[in-house]
C-alpha cells in the first residue's frame, strides 16, 4: 500500500503513535513475548529462511563454522555465509584482532552462568539481538516521526513480512535487563561492549525513530553503512552547544522574518514563500558552513520557485534591496513581464563569517520548468571544477534543491542521477535538499508518486537518504552536518528529505483548504518551527524570551532600512543577476568584429598528419585493421590536401586547441560516431583502457582535448553541456545527438535555455548541438532532427530586411538568439564551428549533420577553403556553367544540406548545367536576405524554386519563404516608401501571398510623415539625408547609440520599437519563389526505402526540370 494513502486515516490508528519497539516486537494482548529476530537479518540477507539455525551447543561450533568460512565460504551453509559476511561475527583471540569495544563470543559470560561457552539459546537470543539492530538500521525510517503534522506514516509494502520473520524469535520482558554484546556493526554502545536489551532497544529507538529517519542499508558498501551508522548512533551525536543553539535560531529567525516581511509588504504578490519548511535556510547554510570547513570554496546551486528569494537573501546574501526592487519593478512593468525574480540567477563572493573563509555562491538562472535546471547545475559545476584544476571536487560543489513533487514526477531528476558517477560527467558527489511539503501545487503524494518516499529515485545510485522532520532543527542541522561530511569524505550524491509542510496555498494567492481541507486545518493550528524552537530553547534556558525577540527586530529593521533603499532604485540591473559573469571577456571586444577563421595551411598539416597516424608507441598499441585502414585514408587525404567531414571537424577542433580553447565533445557514441566516422579514440586490442586520442596530443601546450560517451540520455546531457557551455565562453563545447530525431527528449532544454536564455537572463551560451539530419530512407525516427521547430523559434523578423552594410552578417549574428545552419561541406563545417569562437560574442548554434555525405566521395574540400583568407560561406552560390552565363538560366533552386548532391547529380545527368543554377544556403538562420537578394538579382530571368526532401510542413520551407519574398521585394536598394508601411503599427496585415503586385506601391507623398526606411536613416550621408532627420523620426533612433560598438543596439533583425513588421508580402518586383518537394506529412518519413527513393525521385524531376 502507499505510503500516502494512510494520511489522516493513519495518522489517527493507534499504530501510528508506536515505537518501534513496541510495533516491532508486537503488542498483541496475546503475545507476552516480544517478539524479535535472529535469523532475520540473514534470511532476509540471503532468503535461507528456512534453515533450522544455530544448532550447535557451543561457541567452539561457530569458531569451526568460522574457520571452515575463512578458508572457503561456500564450504558453509548460506546462511553462515551471509552471517559471517555481516560482520557481525567477532573470531576469537587466536583467529583475529580484539576489536576495542567486543569480546570473542567464548569469552562472554553473558547468562551469569558459571560456564565458559555460552548454551545455544544464548547464542540464539544474541543473534536476535543483532537482527533487531540490523531491522532498526534497515527500516527504522519507515515508522520515524518524520512528519510535523503527524499525518502521513510510511507504510511499505516489506513491513509485514517483517512481522513474520521476527515471530521466529522472542523476548520478554524479563529479558530487557540482560546484557547483550554488541556486534561490530553497531555504535550505539560508544565505548561499552555491552548494553542492557531495554537500554540497546532505547538507544536504536532514538536513533532511528525519532526525527531522523536514515535509509542506507541498501547502499553495497560496507565501509560507507558503517560510516553512517557511526555518525548517527555514536551518543552525544545529536547534543548541540548553546552557540551552536543559538546560531540555528539566529538563522531560522532570518529565514521566517524575511517570509513575514515580504508577506507584509506584499501582500498580494506571489512569492512563493518557505512557510512551514524555513529551516531549509539555515539547512544550506550548515551544508556550506561544513563543506567550506572541509576545503570547499565555490558553491552552485539549482532550484526552483519554493524558497528562492530566501535563499538569495539568507544564503546567498543578496542584498535585500536587490530582491525588494525586484517586486517595486513588477508593480510598474505591469507588462507581463511575469515572475522574473523566481527565476534570475546570481552570483556572490562572500565571507563566509562561520569558518572565515571567502566562498563563491551561484545560483543557477532557471525555467519554471521544473529540475530542468539540474543537469545544467552539473554541467557548469563540472566545468568549474575544470577550469580550477579541482580533480576531485574538493574546491567546487553542487547543491540541487527540490520539490517533492517535482522530485519524484520529473524523469530529468533520474537521467541527471545517473551522471553522477559517470568519469567525465562527475561533479564528485551533489547534495539534494528536498524541501518535502507533502503536497505538489493541489495534489497529495498518493496520487503524484508510486514510490513509499519522493525520494527514491537516489537509491538507484546508492545515495543515502537522510529524511528529518522539519520542525526539529538540531536534527536537521545533524543531517546536514553528516551530509556535507559524506560528500567530501566519498565524493557521492546524498539526499536530504526536509520533510515539513506548506504553511498557505502553492503561491500566497491560492486558497488551499479548496482541495486539502483536513491537512489544512491541522496547519492553522500548527505553531511555526521557529516559535517551537524558541519555546525549547527558552525552556531549556538556552535564551531568554527578550532575547528572541530582540534577534527578531533586528532582522526586521534590517528589511526596513532595505525596503526603503529599494525603492530609492529607479531600476533593475541584469547584472546583478548573472550567475555566471565572463569577467574580460567583453571588455576591449569590438563587438561587431570576426576573427579570421582560416589558419595557415602548415597548421592543418600538422593537424592532419597526427589526426591520421597512430600513437608514437605504435609497436605496442595494437590498433584494429579497419583502423588502419581509415588512418591511411585520412592520411592520403592530408597528403592531397583535401579534407573530409571527420578531417575537417578535427581541422576545426586541432586548431582552436592550439590557440588554447577547449574543446568538449559529448553525447552517445561520440567517440567513435554513430556513424563510425569519428574514431578519436583508438583502443589497444589486446589492453583493456588502453587509448589513444591524437587530438590531445596535437601540440605540447595545446588545450585540453575531451571527448566522452555520454549516458543515453539527452535532456540530461545536453542540459550538463549547456550548463558547461555557460562557465566559460573560451570553449567549443559541443553536444552531438546519435539522430538529431532524438533531441526532442531535450525538447525543455532547448525551448527554456538555449533559445531562450540570453533574452531572458542575459546569459550567452556558445554550445553546438550537432543533429545529424538527412532523408535517407532510414525511417521515421532517423531522418530529422525537426529543423523547422529550431527556425519557428528563431527570432529575426520573417519580413523585415535589415539595414545592409559590410556589418549586416555580423550584426545579425549578434542579435539573434541562436544560429542554424546546415552545411554542405567540410570547410563550411570547419569554418562554422571556428566562428563560434571567432565571434565577439556567444550564440547557440544549431547545426544539421549529414550521415551519408561523411562518406560521399563529393563532399570534399580541399585545404584551400580552409586556409588563411578563407571564411564561412552563408551561401555557395552555384560556380559552374550556369554562373558563367547567368542570364540564360532558366531556374535557380535554393537548398540546403545534403539535398545539393542529388540535386546535382541529377542535374548532369539531365545536362541542363547551363539552364539551372543550384544555390545552397548553408546559414538558414539568421537569414542571408543580402545574399540572396544578391543571388536573385544574378539570375535575373531564372524562376526560383526552393527545393527540400523534409516535408512541406517541415524542413526549411515555412521559415524560407516570407524570408525569400522579404528579400527578393527588396532586389533593389529600398529607399522608397514601400518599407513606410513596417513602421506603422496600425494595418497589419498578415498575408503570405505569393502573387506578384508590381505596381503595388504606397505614396511616396505619405513618406514625409512616416519614418525613414532603415537603410537611408542609417546612411543618411549617403543618401544626401541628415542625422537629424533620423533621430526624429522615429523618436528612437539614435545613431551614436546604435554605432557606438560598445553598444550595439539589439534590433537589427527586427524593426525598431515594439511592433514587428507587418506582415505584407507584395512583391513589387514580381519574382517569388515556389516550393518543390515532398507534401505535407505527418512523419517525418516514411518507413519504407522504396518509397522514400520514389519520392525523391519525383522532387528531383520537378526541381530539375525547366
Ligand atoms: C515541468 C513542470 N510541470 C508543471 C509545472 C507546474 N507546477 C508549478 S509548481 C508545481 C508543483 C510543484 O510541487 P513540488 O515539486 O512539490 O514543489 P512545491 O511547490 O510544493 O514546493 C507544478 C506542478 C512546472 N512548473 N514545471
Ligand atoms: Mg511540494
Amino acid at each position: 500500500m502507499h505510503r500516502a494513502h494512510t494520511a489522516f486515516s493513519l495518522a489517527l490508528s493507534p499504530m501510528a503513535h508506536k515505537n518501534f519497539a513496541t510495533w516491532l516486537l508486537s503488542s498483541n494482548s496475546s503475545q507476552k513475548l516480544i517478539k524479535a529476530t535472529a535469523a532475520a537479518a540473514v534470511r532476509t540477507y540471503n532468503s535461507a529462511a528456512a534453515e533450522p539455525f544455530a544448532n550447535g551447543s557451543t561457541a567452539s561450533y561457530v569458531e569451526e563454522m568460522y574457520n571452515a568460512w575463512l578458508r572457503d565460504p561456500s564450504s558453509v551453509h548460506t546462511s553462515w555465509d551471509a552471517y559471517f559476511r555481516s560482520n557481525s561475527y567477532v573470531s576469537p583471540p587466536n583467529l583475529a584482532p580484539v576489536q576495542a569495544n567486543t569480546l570473542p563470543l567464548s569469552a562472554f559470560n553473558l547468562g551469569g552462568a558459571v560456564s565458559a561457552a555460552p548454551d545455544s539459546k544464548t547464542i540464539d537470543d544474541h543473534l536476535a539481538v543483532q537482527a533487531i539492530i540490523r531491522s532498526y538500521q534497515i527500516r527504522g525510517h519507515n515508522i520515524a516521526h518524520l512528519d510535523p503534522l503527524e499525518i502521513n506514516t510510511p507504510d511499505l509494502p516489506g513491513n509485514t513480512s517483517t512481522k513474520s520473520i521476527y515471530a521466529n524469535f522472542s523476548f520478554g520482558e524479563q529479558d530487557m535487563e540482560r546484557q547483550f554484546k554488541l556486534p561490530s556493526t553497531t555504535f550505539i554502545g560508544g565505548d561499552e561492549a555491552s548494553l542492557p536489551l531495554k537500554e540497546i532497544l532505547n538507544r536504536l529507538e532514538n536513533v532511528y525513530c525519532n526525527k531522523i529517519g536514515v535509509e542506507f542499508m541498501f547502499i553495497n558498501s560496507l565501509e560507507q553503512c558503517n560510516w553512517i551508522r557511526k555518525r548517527f548512533e555514536t551518543p552525544g551525536v545529536l547534543n548541540f552547544t548553546p552557540e551552536e543553539k543559538r546560531l540555528i535560531l539566529a538563522r531560522l529567525t532570518r529565514a521566517t522574518g524575511f517570509e513575514a516581511f515580504l508577506a507584509k509588504k506584499y501582500s498580494s504578490e506571489k512569492r512563493f514563500g518557505l512557510e512551514g519548511c524555513e529551516i531549509m535556510i539555515p539547512a544550506l547554510k550548515e551544508i556550506i558552513d561544513v563543506s567550506t570547513e572541509l576545503g570547499v570554496e565555490s558553491v552552485i546551486m539549482g532550484m526552483p520557485h519554493r524558497g528562492r528569494l530566501n535563499t538569495l537573501a539568507n544564503v546567498c546574501r543578496k542584498p535585500l534591496n536587490q530582491i525588494f526592487t525586484q517586486f517595486a519593478g513588477l508593480e510598474a512593468a505591469d507588462d507581463g513581464s511575469g515572475d522574473v525574480k523566481y527565476h534570475l540567477g546570481t552570483y556572490i563572493e562572500r565571507l563566509n563569517r562561520v569558518t572565515n573563509k571567502n566562498i563563491r555562491l551561484a545560483v543557477v538562472a532557471n525555467p519554471s520548468h521544473l529540475e530542468a535546471v539540474d543537469p545544467v547545475v552539473q554541467g557548469k559545476t563540472r566545468a568549474e571544477q575544470f577550469y580550477r584544476g579541482d580533480q576531485e571536487g574538493k574546491k567546487v560543489m553542487s547543491i540541487l534543491i527540490h520539490g517533492d513533487a517535482a522530485f519524484c514526477g520529473q524523469g530529468v531528476v533520474y537521467e541527471t542521477m545517473h551522471l553522477s558517477d559517470l568519469p567525465d560527467y562527475t561533479t564528485h558527489g551533489t547534495i539534494h535538499v528536498v524541501a518535502n511539503n507533502q503536497i505538489g501545487f493541489t495534489t497529495d503524494p498518493r496520487f503524484s508518486r508510486s514510490s513509499p518516499y519522493c525520494t527514491d529515485v537516489a537509491r538507484v545510485v546508492n545515495a543515502p537518504i537522510f529524511h528529518v522532520n522539519a520542525d526539529d532543527p538540531e536534527a536537521v542541522m545533524h543531517v546536514c552536518k553528516v551530509a556535507a561530511e559524506w560528500r567530501a569524505t566519498f565524493h557521492k550524491d546524498c539526499v536530504i528529505d526536509l520533510v515539513g509542510y506548506r504553511r498557505n496555498g502553492h503561491n500566497e494567492i491560492d486558497e488551499p483548504m479548496f482541495t486539502q481541507p483536513l491537512m489544512y486545518q491541522k496547519i492553522r493550528k500548527h505553531k511555526n518551527c521557529l516559535d517551537l524552537y524558541a519555546d525549547k530553547l527558552i525552556a531549556e534556558g538556552t535564551v531568554t524570551g527578550e532575547e528572541v525577540k530582540s534577534v527578531a527586530a533586528k532582522y526586521e529593521n534590517i528589511c526596513e532600512e532595505a525596503f526603503a533603499l529599494a525603492k530609492t532604485e529607479t531600476h533593475v540591473k541584469y547584472k546583478d543577476w548573472l550567475d555566471s559573469p565572463w569577467s574580460g571577456f567583453f571588455e576591449g571586444k569590438d563587438p561587431l568584429k570576426v576573427a579570421p577563421t582560416g589558419v595557415k595551411e602548415e597548421t592543418l598539416i600538422h593537424i592532419g598528419n597526427r589526426f591520421s597516424s597512430p600513437p608514437p608507441n605504435a609497436a605496442e598499441f595494437v590498433i584494429h585493421k579497419g583502423l588502419m585502414r581509415v588512418l591511411a585514408a585520412r592520411k592520403a587525404m592530408v597528403d592531397e590536401k583535401v579534407a573530409d567531414w571527420a578531417l575537417g571537424e578535427a581541422m576545426a577542433f586541432g586548431s582552436l586547441l592550439k590557440e588554447g580553447i577547449h574543446v568538449r565533445l559529448s553525447g552517445q557514441d561520440v567517440e567513435r560516431g554513430t556513424f563510425s566516422h569519428r574514431h578519436h579514440v583508438l583502443h589497444h586490442q589486446l589492453v583493456d583502457k588502453a587509448t589513444y586520442n591524437s587530438l590531445q596530443h596535437m601540440y605540447p601546450d595545446q588545450a585540453p582535448y575531451s571527448v566522452s560517451n555520454s549516458s543515453l540520455s539527452e535532456y540530461a546531457v545536453l542540459g550538463f553541456e549547456h550548463g558547461y557551455s555557460m562557465t566559460n565562453p573560451n570553449a567549443l563545447v559541443l553536444w552531438e545527438a546519435q539522430f538529431g530525431d532524438f533531441s526532442n527528449t531535450a525538447q525543455a532544454i532547448i525551448d527554456q535555455f538555449i533559445s531562450s536564455g540570453q533574452s531572458k537572463w542575459v546569459r550567452q551560451s556558445g554550445l553546438v548541438m550537432l543533429l545529424p539530419h538527412g532523408m535517407e530512407g532510414m525511417g521515421p525516427e532517423h531522418s530529422s532532427c525537426r529543423l523547422e521547430r529550431f527556425l519557428q523559434m528563431s527570432s529575426d523578423d520573417p519580413d523585415y530586411f535589415p539595414p545592409e552594410s559590410d556589418e549586416f552578417a555580423i550584426r545579425q549574428l549578434h542579435d539573434i538568439n541562436w544560429i542554424v545552419a546546415n552545411c554542405t561541406t567540410p570547410a563550411n563545417y570547419y569554418h562554422i564551428l571556428r566562428r563560434q569562437i571567432a565571434l565577439p560574442f556567444r550564440k547557440p548554434l544549431i547545426l544539421c549533420t549529414p550521415k551519408s555525405l561523411l562518406r560521399h566521395p563529393e563532399a570534399k574540400s580541399p585545404f584551400s577553403e580552409m586556409s588563411e583568407g578563407s571564411e564561412f560561406l552563408r551561401i555557395i552560390p552555384d560556380r559552374g556553367p550556369a554562373a558563367d552565363n547567368a542570364s540564360n538560366v532558366k531556374k535557380v533552386v535554393f537548398c540546403t544540406g545534403r539535398v545539393y548532391y542529388d540535386l546535382t547529380k541529377a542535374r548532369t545527368e539531365k545536362q541542363l548545367e547551363k539552364e539551372i543554377a543550384i544555390v545552397r544556403v548553408e546559414q538558414v538562420s539568421p537569414f542571408p536576405f543580402d545574399l540572396v537578394k544578391e543571388q536573385a538579382n544574378l539570375y535575373k530571368n531564372a524562376e526560383l524554386v526552393w527545393a527540400q526532401e523534409e516535408h512541406k510542413n517541415q524542413g526549411c520551407w515555412t521559415y524560407v519563404q516570407p524570408r525569400f519574398l522579404t528579400a527578393l521585394n527588396h532586389s533593389r536598394d529600398i529607399s522608397q516608401s514601400d518599407e513606410q508601411s513596417t513602421f506603422s503599427n496600425t494595418t497589419t496585415t498578415t498575408t503570405t501571398d505569393n502573387t506578384n503586385h508590381e505596381s503595388d506601391t504606397d505614396s511616396d507623398s505619405n513618406s514625409d510623415k512616416k519614418s525613414k526606411p532603415w537603410l537611408s536613416r542609417m546612411f543618411a550621408s549617403d543618401k544626401g539625408d541628415t542625422v537629424a532627420t533620423a533621430t526624429s523620426a522615429t523618436g528612437e533612433f539614435n545613431a551614436a547609440k546604435h554605432f557606438d560598438l560598445k553598444n550595439v543596439r539589439h534590433d537589427f533583425n527586427r524593426p525598431a520599437g515594439d511592433a514587428a513588421a507587418p506582415g505584407v508580402r507584395k512583391t513589387k518586383t514580381g519574382r517569388k519563389i515556389s516550393y518543390t518537394g515532398r507534401a505535407c506529412g505527418a512523419s517525418t518519413a516514411t518507413g519504407s526505402k522504396a518509397q522514400h527513393i520514389r519520392e525523391l525521385n519525383a522532387l528531383l524531376n520537378d526541381a530539375i526540370s525547366t
